[in-house]
């Protein structure tokens, strides 16, 4: 768009001279007239791109968000870019067997019921294989071999139990989605899928942006948007502040299900408390006085789990949460609860002159490409709305 407008800029300039030495040739008018139409329309374009930016601690899943948007809005991936996945997703299987392994032994040694946590003799030899191979830089191949073994490793039931604790462990999110596809990483001819590049764990440090336009079932164009991912975790926030200027909306992402977490760069510090503070902050940066607020409660899929097995008030900020039910409808409980957190909080750290801004909240599975679609739509009503009603046309 930035090429055509200077193309168009430069013939303009010498039309506009050819104008002036002919201003009374009425087909040359009628072609400047066009350009400038053009130009006009092009500026406005411009402008009309709307500055989304993800934000978020690290893991909660705004990657995941710009990688579908990539799926859904543009291209996708091509080939060259699923297989450079390859390394990425077979040293999340590296490094998850690592922390396992040693998380087992740890147990083994702390835990009340330490002695499920001891590893088989048979499986203690792999385990010290592949917990020195998780910590080079290097990793090797993936192997049928090596698959095999660390797939008996996995099974192990001391290896389980220890998955069963891995909120304590740093344990990343893909590691069953990766430790039960061994087989077919490893095949020679392996070229991961759209669902692998999904699961990968990167650790985003840098920018990133995408500009995309959500396109709706009747195949109309609608509003222009650039989305920019960040890296969430702390040495990573520094860099934020440089695109906090000319803000639409922000897109923060919560990871509900980490509740029982502590940080990966800080294991002192609860996961969500730290999404709290981080929010907090957020909410109250001067840049952002007109700046919408989208609030996605992410990893919805986890919680639903996790929430009838361990209760949300092992976290500080939900300790006066009360279960009322079983099942579907405690889930629909708890989610409600930390829901009503996140209002309160935005009201509480929204200052009276600021109450006007769009503030609304998603329920959101960033793996499922069919409920992040469904979200964009309605983020992009939401945001067309405010356009309207900014312009005094609503
Ligand atoms: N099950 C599940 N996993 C998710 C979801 N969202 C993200 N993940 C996974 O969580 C991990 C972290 O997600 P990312 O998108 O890399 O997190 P991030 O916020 O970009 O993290 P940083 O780049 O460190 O700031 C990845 O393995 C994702 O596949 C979700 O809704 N459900
Ligand atoms: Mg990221």
């Amino acid at each position: 768009m930035v090429f055509v407008l200077c193309t168009l800029i430069d013939s303009m300039g010498s039309l506009c001279s050819r104008h002036r030495r002919s201003p009374a040739d009425p087909e040359e008018n009628e072609q400047t007239a066009e350009i400038e139409r053009r130009i006009e329309q092009e500026t406005k374009a411009e402008k009309h791109i709307q500055k989304l930016l993800l934000l978020g601690a690290g893991d909660s899943g705004k990657s995941t968000i710009f990688k579908q948007i990539k799926l859904l809005f543009q291209s996708g991936f091509d080939e060259a870019e699923l297989k450079g996945y390859t390394p990425v997703i077979h040293a999340n299987v590296y490094h998850t067997i690592k922390i396992l392994y040693e998380g087992s032994k740890e147990l083994s040694q702390s835990s009340e019921d330490s002695l499920k946590f001891i590893v088989s003799d048979e499986n203690k030899e792999i385990g010290e294989k592949f917990s020195e191979i998780g910590g080079r830089l290097n990793y090797p191949r993936l192997t049928k071999e090596i698959a095999h073994e660390i797939g008996t490793l996995w099974r192990d039931s001391a290896i389980q139990e220890t998955y069963v604790r891995g909120n304590e462990l740093q344990l990343p999110d893909c590691a069953h989605f990766f430790m039960e596809s061994l087989q077919r990483l490893s095949d020679v001819e392996y070229v991961p899928t759209k669902e692998d590049v999904l699961h990968a764990r990167v650790r985003t440090t840098g920018v990133v942006e995408i500009q995309f336009s959500p396109v709706g079932e009747n195949k109309k164009s609608g509003e222009v948007y650039r989305l920019f991912d960040v890296g969430g975790q702390k040495n990573e926030r520094r860099k934020w502040i440089h695109l906090f200027e000319g803000v639409s909306a922000v897109i923060f992402c919560a990871a509900i299900s980490e509740y029982d977490q502590t940080l990966f760069e800080d294991d002192n510090k609860n996961r969500m408390m730290e999404t709290k503070e981080l929010f907090e902050w957020i909410l109250k940066q001067p840049c952002f006085e007109k700046t919408s607020f989208l609030l996605f409660l992410n990893k919805f899929d986890l919680f639903e789990k996790k929430v009838l097995k361990v209760p949300l008030n092992v976290c500080g900020w939900f300790k006066d949460y009360q279960p009322v039910s079983t099942g579907k409808q405690e889930i629909e409980h708890a989610y409600e609860f930390v829901k009503k957190k996140f209002e309160e909080l935005y009201f509480q750290s929204t200052s009276p002159d600021r109450v006007d801004r769009v503030f609304k909240i998603y329920r959101t599975t960033a793996l499922d490409q069919k409920l992040v679609k469904k979200t964009f739509k309605l983020v992009d009503e939401t945001l067309r709305r405010r356009n309207l009603f900014e312009a005094g046309l609503l």
